[in-house]
């Protein structure tokens, strides 16, 4: 398995949705076999992790039920998991267990609820921010303080977890999950705010439809999910430079290049000793 601290860099976790409805690659790899040889192109791509999901959180989804989220996922896992770290994107208890027992070693978790079976299971735990569900999120979501609001929940969730045992926690502010485009960019702007709160902090900025809001030209149309490569390296280089340690993505390899350059230039700008190859330099 790839072990990026070597590299100098953060890590990318690589987005692997094994659904017909995803905001942006629905369809896609749908099916066992797409979705294995999806993964495998992730971690030819350098992924470090490969998030592996059955059921879209985007706004507007409707639920999947158990035993079809479990025929999704299972399967992936277990193909994947010999040859790279996997983690679930599940919100439902059973389908993280048996993902777990399939061979994923962390639990993305969009509820910020399930660190006990993270506990019980000896597995990481990534607790992702949100307001409200997919199905009504996005209905005029509104905080007295983002920053404050989102930091505070999730400490006391990984102080809840902590307390249950779970070793590995991350923590994330949830970009676009019951969020408007101001929010979003204060929790970017202010990201230093999680990072002082010494878990490690995941960041999923890749392809959302704030991006496509920012972007849009003089005729004031978003910019399609397809086209949204520049805004998600540009936000993924924004969070790992405030401290970010994670960024999930579903462009990996030209995110890989990204978070290099980010910890490479941060290396030699604070003078740690290293010197950049020529060979890279060029
Ligand atoms: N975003 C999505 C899903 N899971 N997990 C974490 N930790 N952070 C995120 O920002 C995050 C997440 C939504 O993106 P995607 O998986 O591409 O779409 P969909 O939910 O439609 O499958």
């Amino acid at each position: 398995m790839p072990d990026a601290a070597t590299e100098d860099r953060a890590l990318v976790m690589g987005i692997l949705n094994v659904t017909p409805d995803s905001f942006s690659d629905g369809g896609e790899w749908f099916g066992t076999d797409r979705a294995v040889r999806r993964g495998h192109q992730l971690i030819a791509e350098g992924a470090d992790i490969v998030d592996v999901g059955g059921e879209s959180s985007r706004p507007g989804a409707q639920s999947v039920p158990v035993e079809e989220e479990l025929a999704r996922v299972v399967p992936v896992v277990q193909a994947l998991s010999p040859h790279v770290r996997v983690s679930v994107d599940t919100v439902k208890e059973d389908v993280a267990e048996a993902a777990v027992t399939a061979g994923a070693t962390l639990i993305n978790d969009v509820s910020a609820s399930l660190w006990p079976v993270a506990a019980r299971r000896g597995v990481g735990w990534v607790a992702m921010h949100r307001k409200g569900t997919p199905a009504t999120m996005q209905d005029d979501p509104r905080y007295d303080d983002v920053v404050a609001e989102v930091r505070d929940l999730l400490a006391d969730r990984a102080a809840a977890a902590a307390a249950a045992g779970v070793h590995e926690i991350w923590i994330d502010p949830g970009i676009g999950f019951g969020k408007s485009v101001d929010h979003n960019l204060e929790l970017l702007a202010h990201l230093d705010a999680l990072v002082a709160t010494g878990h490690p902090v995941l960041v999923g900025t890749s392809r959302k439809g704030f991006l496509g809001v920012l972007a849009a030209g003089p005729d004031g149309v978003p910019v399609p999910a397809s086209e949204r490569l520049p805004g998600s390296l540009a936000t993924a280089t924004w969070a790992l430079r405030q401290g970010a340690g994670m960024v999930r993505v579903h462009d990996v390899a030209a995110t890989v290049q990204a978070a290099l350059l980010v910890g490479r230039s941060e290396r030699a700008a604070g003078g740690a000793g290293t010197s950049i190859d020529t060979e890279v330099g060029a």
